[in-house]
C-alpha cells in the first residue's frame, strides 16, 4: 500500500511541517509506504537537513521534488493533497486513469471552530474527471480527524524529563549556570505586537527570565532579562525544547500543537489572515481550552493571549498571567493527558483509508 502527500510551501514551515510528521509517522507506526512531493527544498531541509537529493529516503519517507513539469509518475493508492494545494493536472489525469480505485484526501487545516465537525469526511467529486476527495479535518474534539500525535510520546517526554535535568540540557546551549528561580521561555511568533514592551518589563522585573528563540535575530542580556538564540532545530530537538521551557510561545498550527504535547503553560500567536477571520480561530480554541478552568485564571489567560495577538498590551496583561502559570500548568497537563487519550490524526487517517478500502470490497491494508 503506497501513500502519497503533495505539499506546496505557501509562507515559513508549517504546511511542510505537517506532511513531513505525519509521513514519518505513518511509517513507523504503519509500515506504509510513504512519498512526501514538496516544491521548496529549502525549507524541506530546514525541517530535515538530511534532503538533499530528489528520491532521498529519510525516516523511511521517500522525499520527491515536486518540479513543473511535474514528472509523470505511477499515482500512489491513497493521494493526499495538504491544504487544498492543486494537484499537478498530469497526475490527476493519471489518477482518473488507474484502473484499480484510489483514494483522494484533501488535509486542511487546524481549527477548534465548530462548523469543522460537520465539514470533515464530506467529499466533492472533480468537476470533470471520475475522481472523488475526501476532505479531512483535524480537530480537539469528537467527529474530527484529532491532531498528530506520534505513539508514545507522552512517556518518551517524561522518560527524558526525569532523564536530564533543564541544565544539563542548556548546556548545550549556553555555559551561563541558570539561575535556580530563572521562567524559562521559549519565543517562535510572528513578530507580535508589543514584543519590544514586553522584554523590557521582563528586564525591569524581580524573576530572571531566560529567552530561548530559535531563529531569533537579539542575543542580549539586561536586568532579569537573559536572550539566547538557538539554531532552528530539527522537530524532535524543537519538541525537546517545549519540554523543558516553563512557558512556550509558539505559533501557527505545528508548534501550537506540540506546545499541547508539552503539557507546559503555552500562549499561541495565530497566522494572521484576512478581515481578522484569524481571531475567531483563536476564540474558538480559547473557549475549548478554558472549558474546565477557573474563570479567574481564563480571564487573565485571555488578557495576555489577546494581547500577544495585537488585541491589547502584553507588558500590562503579563503581571497577572505570570501569576496565573502555576494554575495554568496543572491545566495543560490536563488538556494534554485529555487530547492523548483521543485518535491521533496518524490513526484517523489509516482508519478512514481502510474504512473505505473495506467499503470498495478490496482487501484491508490492517
Ligand atoms: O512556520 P509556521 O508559521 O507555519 C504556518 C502555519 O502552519 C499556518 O497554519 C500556515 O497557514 C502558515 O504557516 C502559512 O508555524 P508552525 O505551523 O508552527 O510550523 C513551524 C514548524 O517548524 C513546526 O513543524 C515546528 C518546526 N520547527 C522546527 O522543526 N525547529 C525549530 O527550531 C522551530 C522553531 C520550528
Amino acid at each position: 500500500m503506497k501513500w502519497e502527500f503533495f505539499c506546496r510551501v505557501v509562507d515559513n514551515y508549517g504546511d511542510v511541517g505537517v506532511c513531513w510528521r505525519l509521513s514519518r509517522a505513518l511509517v513507523a507506526e504503519h509500515g506504509v509506504d510513504v512519498r512526501l512531493w514538496v516544491d521548496d527544498w529549502k525549507t524541506l531541509s530546514k525541517l530535515c537537513p538530511q534532503a538533499v537529493h530528489d528520491g532521498d529516503r529519510v525516516a523511511g519517507v521517500e522525499l520527491r521534488r515536486w518540479t513543473d513539469p511535474f514528472p509523470l509518475e505511477e499515482p500512489a493508492d491513497v493521494v493526499i493533497e495538504a491544504f487544498g494545494c492543486d494537484l499537478p493536472k498530469n497526475h490527476e489525469r493519471a489518477m482518473a486513469a488507474r484502473r484499480e480505485t484510489l483514494i483522494w484526501i484533501n488535509l486542511e487545516y487546524l481549527s477548534a471552530e465548530s462548523w469543522v465537525v460537520g465539514c470533515h469526511e464530506k467529499s466533492s467529486p472533480h468537476p470533470e474527471l471520475p475522481l472523488t476527495k475526501t476532505f479531512f479535518f483535524p480537530g480537539f474534539v469528537k467527529g474530527t480527524g484529532g491532531l498528530i500525535l506520534e505513539k508514545g510520546l507522552p512517556d518518551r517526554r517524561d522518560k527524558l524529563l526525569k532523564k536530564q535535568s533543564r541544565s544539563d540540557w542548556l548546556h548545550t546551549f549556553t555555559k551561563k549556570p541558570l539561575h535556580e528561580d530563572a521562567l524559562v521561555v521559549s519565543l517562535f511568533a510572528y513578530e507580535p505586537h508589543g514584543l519590544a514592551d514586553l522584554l523590557r518589563c521582563w528586564e525591569q522585573g524581580e524573576r530572571p527570565v531566560l529567552v530561548l528563540a530559535p531563529e531569533g535575530r537579539l542575543e542580549t542580556a539586561h536586568g532579569a532579562l537573559h536572550i539566547i538564540t538557538l539554531p532552528f532545530m530539527d522537530q524532535d530537538g524543537y519538541d525537546e525544547l517545549l519540554w523543558h521551557c516553563d512557558l512556550n510561545l509558539v505559533r501557527g498550527e505545528d508548534s501550537f500543537v506540540r506546545a499541547q504535547w508539552a503539557a507546559r503553560p503555552f500562549v499561541w500567536n495565530i497566522y494572521p489572515q484576512k478581515d481578522d477571520a484569524h481571531l475567531k480561530k483563536l476564540d474558538a480554541f480559547f473557549a475549548l481550552y478554558c472549558t474546565n478552568l477557573r474563570e479567574e485564571v481564563a480571564s487573565k489567560m485571555a488578557s495576555f493571549w489577546r494581547a500577544w495577538n495585537g488585541r491589547g498590551n502584553a507588558a500590562e496583561a503579563w503581571p497577572a498571567f505570570a501569576q496565573a502559570l502555576p494554575e495554568l500548568k496543572n491545566h495543560a497537563r490536563a488538556w494534554c493527558n485529555t487530547l492523548a487519550a483521543r485518535p491521533s490524526l496518524v490513526t484517523a487517517l489509516w482508519q478512514f483509508v481502510d474504512s473505505s478500502l473495506k467499503k470498495l470490497d478490496k482487501i484491508s491494508p490492517l
